[in-house]
């Protein structure tokens, strides 16, 4: 890998990322509709909109691999999913093919689970359960890198990213938080390793209570450097009641699943039940 693209550079893991990948590979191409600042040594930046199809031209032209952390990242009103997540998603895409990009890392989500109920243990071979649109769009992103690798011959590392802030504050972050620079790590093993189809794997730091068994990461050479447990007694010991209703509660993805992070009142849905015990 030597001419890597980072799209979605200014977003919140964007910016941390960028700065990891630092010295990573020979160029690091960073792009964002947002701005970039100036490029770094052995940096491009390119300012675009993966829903342009000159501006993803630019992005991809002469890259080897993608990092592809761009589009909405939370529950949006239907259009704005539709056009930017799945539409820019399978645009760029298209125009990685055509670029001859070799390998792409899709920054999917818990939320193309996050219909499970709490407890119950993952390991990525399971039917996708979303939480809300923006889930939906995640899903729809894992199946296509299923089909651009099987009709395409791409390498694709799908990561269904947990919770990566600072430290997790609930119980349900807990086990999705992780540390930018284990998510760094399996991002470069997507591009890195030497043979890879498509794999789905969970962007989660070594959390002990974790819902999602990681071990087709671990497989594929992930050694995570950080943990979760470190917070458990703090968020044991908080009083501070956890985001979202009944619903919410009772599922791994939490709030997304909750009607209140639908960000489009007019479109509220009934509570649901999970329909499980
Ligand atoms: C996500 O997919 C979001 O991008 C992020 O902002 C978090 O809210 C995270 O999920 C989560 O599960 O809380």
């Amino acid at each position: 890998m030597k001419r890597v693209l980072l799209t979605g550079a200014a977003g919140g893991i964007g910016l941390r990322m960028r700065r990891e990948l630092r010295g990573a590979f020979p160029m690091l191409r960073v792009s964002d509709m947002a701005d970039l600042g100036l490029a770094g040594p052995g940096e491009e930046v390119v300012i675009g909109d993966i829903c342009n199809p000159d501006d993803r031209k630019r992005m991809v032209d002469g890259i080897d691999g993608i990092i592809h952390l761009g589009g909405l990242s939370v529950e949006n009103p239907w259009e704005d999913i539709l056009r930017v997540n799945i539409d820019g998603t399978y645009r760029l895409f298209e125009a990685a093919y055509e670029a001859g990009v070799k390998r792409i890392v899709f920054a999917s989500s818990n939320h193309a689970i996050g219909f499970y109920p709490r407890g119950r243990i993952l390991d990525g071979s399971e039917r996708p359960r979303p939480d809300c649109r923006y889930g939906l769009s995640k899903v729809f992103g894992e199946a296509l890198s299923q089909y651009f690798a099987d009709n395409y011959g791409i390498g694709i590392l799908s990561i269904r990213i947990g919770w990566c802030f600072q430290k997790p504050e609930t119980p349900r972050t807990l086990g999705s938080w992780v540390h930018i620079g284990d998510l760094t790590r399996l991002c470069r093993l997507g591009l890195e390793t030497p043979e890879l189809h498509h794999e789905i794997v969970f962007g989660i730091s070594d959390n002990a209570r974790t819902w999602w068994d990681n071990t087709t990461a671990r497989r594929l050479g992930y050694v995570p450097q950080y943990s979760a447990d470190q917070w458990i007694d703090e968020v044991d010991a908080s009083t501070t009641p956890e985001p979202g209703n009944a619903v919410a509660l009772g599922v791994q993805g939490g709030p997304f699943a909750s009607e209140g992070y639908r960000g489009d009142p007019a479109r509220v849905l009934p509570a649901r039940s999970t329909g499980e015990a």
